[in-house]
Order: C-alpha cells, then sequence, then structure tokens
C-alpha cells in the first residue's frame, strides 16, 4: 500500500474537532488547563492544514505528470494578511469549524484576530500579487509564486505625541502553521569573486567560471494556495537565506575565528527584512542582494525541475514556462537566466536569449521617476560580476539594433542605453527588464498609455507589439466574501451562490438599486458594517463615531501624490466653516485617515503629525461636537482593511492625476458598496467608466492639464483668488495646530506654496471642496444614497483579480487550466 493513500478527511464539524483535539493533544501537547488562544489557533490551523495536504499534493502531481506550462510569479512583496479565514472560506470550512469550536466552548473570532498578519508587502504591489495567487488558484492556472520570506516584515507604526514611531514586526515569533519548509531544496546563490574564461579543452566552446565567490544557502519554506471551492492548491515557495558551513579559509587561518564566524550573519540577513520603502529605492547593497537571492534560487529552483524531466535538452523550456516580473525588483532575472542557461548548462548565447526572451514578461507599476530602480555599476562589479558581464553584452548587442533602426542617432542610444553614463554609471533596471522580456505592461489604462507615451516611449517605438494594459484588480474572496459575510449572504440569497467566482453577476444587482425592500435589506447591512468599523475606531484609537456621521475614509501609504495633505486642508475648511458657524445643511461626517510612512521619507512623517494635530484639536473643541470628528488610524494592515472597507461610506481617491499607477484600495471599496470622490487618475477612470458619472464625486485637473500647468504653476493665485483656501493656509501659518511646537509645519505649508509643487495641491482644492459639497449632499439623502451604493456595487464585477487573471492567461501566459488536464 502506497504511504501516501490515506482516507480522505472530514469536512464535517465532527471530523474537525477530532482532528482539532487530536492537534491540540498530540502535536501541541497541551492539556485540559490550557486556555491558551494561541494554541487553540494552532490546533485550528493544523486541522485546516490537514485538509489542504492532499490537494495540494494532487495538484503538484498533476503539474509535474501532465508536464503543462507553468508560470512563476517572481515578487519581492506578497502582502498576505492573515490565512486562516481565507482558507476555510475557500475550502468551504467556515461554517463546520465554527460549530465544531463552538461546541468546545471556543469562540471563532476569537482565534481569527490571533494570528498575525504576514506583512511581507509594503502596500499596493505587494497585496496585488497576494489577490493574484488567489485568483491564480480558482482559476486552477499552474503559477507558482516567488518570493522572500522575511523574518521582519512590514513595520508596526504606533503614534507616540502625532509621529509616527516604526516598531519591528517579527511576525514568526510564535511559530507559522501555514508554512513547509523543504531543506531537501535548497539552492546555493553566489555573491562576489571573479570570472575567468576556460575552454574545453579541445580549443572548442569556451565557458566563463564565476570563482572565489562567497555562497549563501536559499531554504525554500512553502506556503499553500487553496483556490475557492476547488481541488487545487498551488504553491507560494518563500526562500530564506542561510550560511553555508564553509569556514572563510584565509580569515580562519589568519586566527580570525570571529571574524570568520560573524561573515555568517551577513548571509542570514538577506531575508531578514523587508524594505519599507514602497516609492524610492535608496541603492542600498543588502536590497540588490536580496534581489538577486530571489532571483537566482527561483530561476535555480525552476530548472532544476526542468532538466529532472527533460534533461538538459531546453527546446521546449520556452514552451512550458513564463516568469512574470512583478516590477523591476526581480529584473535581474533576465542576466541570471542567461547565466544559468550558458555557464550551467552550456548553451550558446543565441539560444539561450531566445530562451529569456520568450518567457520573461515584465509589469510596470508606476510613474513616479524616483521609484524606477538604478543600480550603480560599481555595485554590481563588486557584488555579481558574471552578472554586469552579462548585462553589457546584452546592451552591447541592443544598441546594435537601435542604431540598425536609426542610424546616426546618438541622442537616442544614450537615452535607451541600458547603463545611465555619468559620474557614477548606473544599471537602468526597467531598460532591462523591457530589453530582456515579449510582454511589458502597466496596470491600468491610463497608466499603460502614459508608460508608452512618456517613460517608455523610445522602447514602444522600437517595440511596439510587446506592450499592453492589465487593469488590476483585487480578489472577491478575501474582499467582499470573507470582509463582509452580511453583504455575501444578500449577494448569494439574490443571486445564487455563482457570484464569488463570475463577479459580472453584480450587475443584476443594478435593477434593485432603486426598490424600497431592498433598499431596506442593504442599508440594515451597512448600518451593521460601519457600526463594526465605528468600533474598531474606539478600540483603536478611543475617538467615538457617532453613528449617523458619514464615514469618510482614506487609508493607504502615505505619500505626497496620494494627498493626504489635500483631505486634511478640506478637515480644516470643515472645522473653519464649524467655527465661523456655517453649518447649514450640514453633514456630520468623520475623516478615517491610515497608512504608514516610509521611515526616510520626512515629509510624509509631517503629513501624519498634521492629521494628529488636526484631529485633536477638531476633536477636543465642544463645537464640532456632532459635526464633525477627525481620526488617524494607526498601523494600517491587511486585515484593518478587511473592517474598513465593508464600513466605510466615502472612499478617497484623491492623488494628482497621472500620478497613481492604479490603486487597488479604490476597487476594495468599490465593491463593497462606497461612493469614490477622485481625480481622472489610474483605475478610478475605469471605475467612473463602469459606475457612471452620477455615482462618483469626480474633481481635478486631468493628468493632461496637470503636465500643461506645470509651466505656469501659481499656487499664491489659487490661494489668494479662494477665500476658504486662505483661510485655512492662515489657521496653518498662525500655528493654531502646533501652538506648542512652532515653526514644525512650516515645511509642509512651503510645498503647498511652491510653483514647483508637483502635486498641485492648491489647484485641487476649489474643485475637491466642491465634490465633497456634493458628497455631503447626497448622503443627507439617504434613498439616493443607498442607490449609488448598490449601483458601484453591482457595477464593480470588472474589478475582480479573476477576470485580471484571466487576461494575463490568454495574452501573456497562455496557461491550461488544470481542470482540462485532471
Ligand atoms: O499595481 C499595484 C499598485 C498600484 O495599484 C499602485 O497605484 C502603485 O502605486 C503600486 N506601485 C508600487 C510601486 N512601487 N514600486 N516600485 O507600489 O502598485
Amino acid at each position: 500500500e502506497s504511504i501516501t493513500e490515506l482516507e480522505p478527511l472530514g469536512m464535517d464539524p465532527e471530523s474537525i474537532q477530532r482532528d482539532y483535539k487530536r492537534h491540540f493533544n498530540y502535536t501541541l501537547g497541551r492539556d485540559r488547563d490550557c486556555r491558551s488562544a494561541h494554541y487553540a489557533y494552532t490546533a485550528l490551523g493544523l486541522a485546516v492544514r490537514d485538509r489542504i495536504m492532499e490537494r495540494w499534493r494532487d495538484t503538484r502531481q498533476l503539474c509535474s505528470t501532465s508536464l503543462c506550462k507553468q508560470a512563476y510569479y517572481l515578487s519581492m512583496e506578497f502582502l498576505l494578511g492573515r490565512t486562516l479565514g481565507n482558507a476555510m472560506l475557500n475550502l468551504g470550512l467556515k461554517d463546520a469549524a465554527t460549530r465544531a469550536l463552538y461546541e468546545l466552548g471556543i469562540e471563532m473570532e476569537e482565534l481569527i484576530e490571533i494570528e498575525p498578519d504576514a506583512g511581507l508587502g509594503n502596500g499596493g504591489l505587494g497585496r496585488l500579487a497576494a489577490c493574484f495567487l488567489d485568483s491564480c488558484a480558482t482559476l486552477e492556472l499552474p503559477v507558482m509564486g516567488y518570493g522572500i520570506r522575511y523574518e521582519y516584515g512590514m513595520f508596526r507604526q504606533v503614534i507616540d505625541n502625532g509621529y509616527q514611531v516604526e516598531e519591528p514586526d517579527h511576525w514568526l515569533r510564535n511559530g507559522n502553521v501555514w508554512e513547509l519548509e523543504r531543506p531537501e531544496l535548497t539552492v546555493r546563490v553566489r555573491f562576489g569573486g571573479r570570472t575567468e574564461v576556460v575552454g574545453d579543452g579541445n580549443g572548442g566552446i569556451q565557458r566563463v567560471r564565476w570563482l572565489d565567490t562567497h555562497d549563501i544557502l536559499a531554504v525554500p519554506y512553502d506556503v499553500p494556495i487553496p483556490g475557492y471551492r476547488n481541488d487545487t492548491v498551488n504553491t507560494l515557495r518563500l526562500w530564506k537565506s542561510m550560511a553555508t558551513d564553509e569556514f572563510d579559509l584565509e580569515e580562519f587561518n589568519a586566527g580570525d575565528y570571529p571574524e570568520a564566524v560573524a561573515a555568517k550573519n551577513t548571509a542570514e540577513q538577506i531575508s531578514l527584512v523587508l524594505y519599507p520603502n514602497d516609492a524610492s529605492e535608496n541603492g542600498k547593497e543588502l536590497r540588490l542582494r536580496q534581489q538577486y537571492f530571489l532571483a537566482s534560487a527561483s530561476l535555480q529552483d525552476v530548472l532544476r525541475r526542468w532538466v529532472w524531466t527533460h534533461g538538459e535538452d531546453f527546446s521546449q523550456f520556452a514552451d512550458k514556462n513564463a516568469f512574470q516580473l512583478n516590477d523591476t525588483h526581480p529584473a535581474i532575472a533576465v542576466p541570471e537566466l542567461m547565466r544559468l542557461l550558458m555557464d550551467e548548462h552550456g548553451l550558446g548565447w543565441d539560444e539561450a536569449w531566445s530562451i529569456t526572451t520568450r518567457t520573461m514578461a515584465y509589469t510596470n507599476h508606476t510613474l513616479l521617476p524616483e521609484a524606477l530602480e538604478k543600480w550603480p555599476v560599481r555595485l554590481f562589479r563588486q557584488l555579481l560580476p558574471r552578472l554586469l558581464e552579462i548585462i553589457y553584452e546584452i546592451n552591447a548587442r541592443f544598441l546594435a539594433e537601435v542604431d540598425k533602426r536609426w542610424p546616426g542617432d546618438g541622442e537616442r542610444l544614450a537615452r535607451m542605453s541600458l547603463i545611465e553614463e555619468g559620474h557614477e554609471p548606473q544599471i537602468r533596471m526597467a531598460y532591462l527588464a523591457i530589453v530582456g522580456s515579449f510582454s511589458v505592461n502597466g496596470v491600468a489604462a491610463l497608466h499603460s498609455r502614459l508608460l508608452t507615451e512618456g517613460l517608455f516611449r523610445d522602447f514602444y517605438e522600437l517595440w511596439p507589439h510587446k506592450f499592453n494594459n492589465k487593469t488590476n484588480g483585487i480578489t472577491p474572496r478575501r474582499w467582499l466574501a470573507w470582509a463582509n459575510p452580511g453583504l455575501s449572504a444578500l449577494l448569494t440569497e439574490t443571486l445564487g451562490e455563482g457570484w464569488v467566482t463570475d463577479l459580472n453577476r453584480l450587475r443584476e444587482l443594478a435593477p434593485l438599486a432603486g426598490k424600497p425592500e431592498f433598499q431596506k435589506r442593504w442599508q440594515e447591512i451597512r448600518r451593521h458594517n460601519r457600526q463594526r468599523l465605528i468600533d474598531f475606531v474606539a478600540r483603536e484609537t478611543g475617538v467615538e463615531i457617532p453613528a449617523n456621521f458619514m464615514l469618510d475614509v482614506q487609508v493607504k501609504r502615505i505619500h505626497e501624490y496620494k494627498r493626504q495633505l489635500l483631505n486634511t486642508l478640506h478637515v480644516i475648511h470643515l472645522y473653519d466653516r464649524i467655527k465661523r458657524g456655517d453649518v447649514a445643511d450640514w453633514t456630520p461626517r468623520a475623516v478615517i485617515i491610515g497608512g504608514k510612512a516610509a521611515p526616510g521619507y520626512l515629509m510624509a512623517k509631517k503629513i501624519i503629525k498634521l492629521i494628529n494635530n488636526v484631529a485633536q484639536m477638531v476633536n477636543s473643541d465642544p463645537d464640532t461636537e456632532g459635526l464633525l470628528r477627525v481620526v488617524f488610524l494607526p498601523n494600517y494592515r491587511v486585515s484593518a482593511m478587511e473592517v474598513i472597507c465593508a464600513g466605510a461610506d466615502l472612499s478617497e481617491q484623491i492623488s494628482t492625476a497621472g500620478k497613481e499607477a492604479s490603486g487597488t484600495g479604490n476597487m476594495k471599496f468599490m465593491m463593497n458598496g462606497a461612493l469614490t470622490i477622485g481625480t481622472l487618475d489610474g483605475a478610478n477612470i475605469e471605475i467612473l467608466e463602469e459606475v457612471g458619472e452620477e455615482h462618483f464625486f469626480l474633481f481635478g485637473l486631468t493628468a493632461a492639464q496637470v503636465e500643461e500647468m506645470r509651466r505656469h504653476y501659481d499656487p499664491m493665485g489659487f490661494i489668494n483668488r479662494d477665500e476658504d483656501l486662505s483661510r485655512v493656509m492662515r489657521l496653518l501659518e498662525t500655528g493654531h495646530f502646533n501652538r506648542f511646537e512652532p515653526g514644525i509645519f512650516d515645511d509642509v505649508i512651503g510645498s503647498i506654496k511652491n510653483p514647483h509643487d508637483p502635486w498641485m495641491t492648491a489647484a485641487d482644492f476649489r474643485s475637491y471642496v466642491e465634490a465633497q459639497k456634493q458628497a455631503a449632499a447626497r448622503f443627507r439623502d439617504q434613498k439616493a444614497w443607498t442607490r449609488s451604493s448598490i449601483l458601484n456595487t453591482a457595477a464593480s464585477g470588472r474589478f475582480s483579480t479573476d477576470r485580471t487573471i484571466g487576461e494575463y492567461n490568454q495574452d501573456i501566459w497562455k496557461l491550461t487550466p488544470l481542470h482540462q488536464l485532471r
């Protein structure tokens, strides 16, 4: 009998309870005196995991025996959040498990809350990767994620006297039931050293050897990704760095034993901590080490599996494998695949290049120049000398192609070169990614268009066929079915179960939007969700929000282009109106802002301080009672968003047009029935297209107008011509919100008045205030608001990652769904 032959595990409460008890008693060795919720959580996690295991194994086997084409999502970030609830939802175990525990006197809610978020990402880019994995598994596509198992994820944000303080997030402290270590699949990653050309001894093919390297080990940890109610469980493989057992012999022999041992620390540092910058790179050597570590370990892993089944015949490799590069962070995979194919597997340049450029695909996630990665050539020479040689060769051949197309156009050659010349020559990673890929995509229609018109214009002229758009999405499992059980139940009752995997079915809600009975049900659910958010805010901040307030929410990374400052100016304006007694037809509102600032981003941190000071002033002024509350919600994270998006009324998507590549928070709010106030930026444009102008509060300059205005921007003109804005500026400038800390907001004030302010806050103030007035008026008419709310959910089907991933597969990966292979 085969050791893998086992009775399938029951999905009923009794079976779950039996396994729960077994794990509690035998796996964890606890007894009845143990009241620790941690052990209860772990025992339940293990019982749920057991039910994933056999499907996981079967998926793996199907993939390897069918020899099907596979895709690999290479990403430095996977912002998974919590796993338990999502796993139970996808497996269809939630109700049975809740009952199983209830009979033992254990509340499911409490266990859910025990789990720390897996915060292995900064924001949108990392969360998108997590949503993608859910959709790939749900669509039964053979896609594997590759990332880094950071010991410390995104920092925990605490607020001290209004200032952000960062605390380390040791999320693995209490263990992690959702990972399986696979030490037998460890690979070696090399750094440093030198290269040498060697012949084959017969005067034939020459190979390059990379010698005297400092090696580290990459140990894989596998995380299961179950699809929604199907038999597919995909894998997210996260690499942990470890030192080899080798000593640095020179140091060792020189008697420097401690130095030799300490060197091991450097190896283990690679997977220690996530860099907490979402939109700027700082050229840190450790970050480059992380990127190469991810790319090399993942490619070696894929090639090893290839050789196991196909031997050294790579002729079919490009037909069977696709790598999606999540931004430029893993772009070093391009020269690394070249290196592995040539130096380790003996292929020639042309064959290796043909394979590389038929397997790599690159997604760009930002237009901000400061987020476009460049690495000093010097650093490459020292850390990855062989990779630098390959990049030079790629560049030489590429520039020859450019020169052939545009003979003698020296300027163009310099513009397009993978190497930016100058005092410190740098490697342009985005260009490397484009040259090495067969597909380049942006993440919303506007963003993809702006890439081809601006940043990547030269490349678009050369290879228009490479460029395409894939508008982002979110997974409706986590962001609707899990985050909003009330609404989910109503949707299932109204539409049947199918909507969870066919989100366009939500359209069928539209005819019900004006029906009083349906509106009543909708409002009841929303009231409940709003209260859940209000309670959450009270628990986290102590601020009490009355139940009739409009919940006006902006949660995302703090960045000047996202314009939390514009939101704050509006808050100050509302406060000013209250103080002047201008409160006729007032809509009471709570403005809730949350998000983390990169630790080195001083302006963003100042904006957090300003929001906190304004909140303090507003909330403690008796005149604002019943009219206005302001909250800065600390430590914004995935699990917080699950409560926030279901309870919010108004979604703030107010970036300067042309700056937000897509946004995905905007989609979470919309899907849960919030109305958006927003600019024509990123995916807002597509949200507006779907829902219609009547149900979206649009304001602000367009991307083209922003560009136009840049040449003659006069913020003081906007301030002087606008009485409300002048008053707001006066309050700021007279230190009204910082009596005891004079001068601390000078730089923030200066940024608004700066004619070079790239974010054009002053320019959009008036139209923002007007749009806010419309939102407030709509909210007072609860029937009209509810109708708009229903229509927003009804129009959100396009923003499921099932649609996005369907497009990636159709246009880029071309994978066969596993159910067609079973
Ligand atoms: O594509 C996911 C997400 C977009 O929704 C956001 O608009 C965009 O800002 C974000 N990009 C980044 C870029 N960081 N880098 N590099 O996080 O991607």
